[in-house]
């Protein structure tokens, strides 16, 4: 990922396989900022605006009919991000926000890059174009798959990547950690088979420091 844009925003993202605690995390740094009258947007990815929901549903349901390509799906990935980073990450940041954001492009690289294949530099090309504004600090919630699913399969019928076996979501953390190696400034890793209240006191750790750099 590159330097940072200049904006008097906060841009945070939070990552890792599925069912590991992303959405939880959010609803607790929700919470946290609120109580410290910090302005905020939460938002995801893929999704985030109108038109990037619309993706989100091509991208997450499973279609028995046709095969969506590795290729497509990386393209979609970025289209969505594209809506996303115009028209609500900037703007927000712009306006001296805190923007959380549950998944950012970590998960390109982690998902269709060492999951599907994908050439690493390929992608790095597409963030380039699309990508102009990066996270402050990316929040690396990490477990064995096998947790993770255990945990997101008790919620209902799986999503298009859902379905996938588990040496894929494998790679997907392997992917994540390397990342996570060659930025160790940017990623914050959690061990997410901890119990929730340990989570949330690192979270907690990291946001004070941003709140504390916010205000110096
Ligand atoms: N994707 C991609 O391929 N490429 C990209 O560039 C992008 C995304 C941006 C989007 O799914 C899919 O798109 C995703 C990657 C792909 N596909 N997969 N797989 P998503 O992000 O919307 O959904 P998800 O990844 O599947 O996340 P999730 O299933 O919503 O899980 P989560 O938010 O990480 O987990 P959770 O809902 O917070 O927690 C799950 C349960 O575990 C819940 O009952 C919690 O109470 C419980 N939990 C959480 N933490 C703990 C701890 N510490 N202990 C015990 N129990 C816990």
């Amino acid at each position: 990922m590159q330097p940072q844009a200049q904006h008097p925003g906060i841009f945070l993202t939070i990552e890792g396989v599925e069912g590991v605690g992303k959405s939880t995390a959010v609803k607790f740094i929700q919470k946290y900022l609120a109580e410290r009258a910090q302005d905020f947007i939460v938002t995801r990815e893929p999704g985030g605006t109108g038109i990037a929901e619309q993706i989100r549903q091509i991208l997450l349901t499973p279609n028995p009919e046709e095969v969506l390509a590795p290729e497509a799906e990386l393209l979609l990935m970025f289209a969505a991000r594209a809506q996303h980073v115009v028209n609500k990450i900037e703007p927000a940041l712009q306006a001296g926000m805190w923007v959380i954001s549950d998944r950012f492009a970590d998960a390109s690289y982690a998902y269709q890059g060492m999951g599907r294949g994908l050439n690493l530099s390929q992608i790095a090309a597409l963030e380039k174009w699309v990508v102009k504004t990066y996270p402050k600090a990316t929040i690396l919630l990490d477990a064995p798959p096998s947790i993770g699913l255990t945990r997101a399969k008790n919620r209902g019928p799986q999503d298009r990547i859902e379905q996938e076996k588990l040496d894929f979501f494998e790679r997907v953390r392997e992917g994540y950690l390397q990342r996570a190696a060659n930025d160790s400034k940017r990623f914050f890793v959690i061990d997410a088979t901890q119990p929730l209240v340990e989570v949330h006191a690192e979270i907690k750790t990291l946001l004070d420091k941003l709140l504390l750099e916010k205000t110096c």
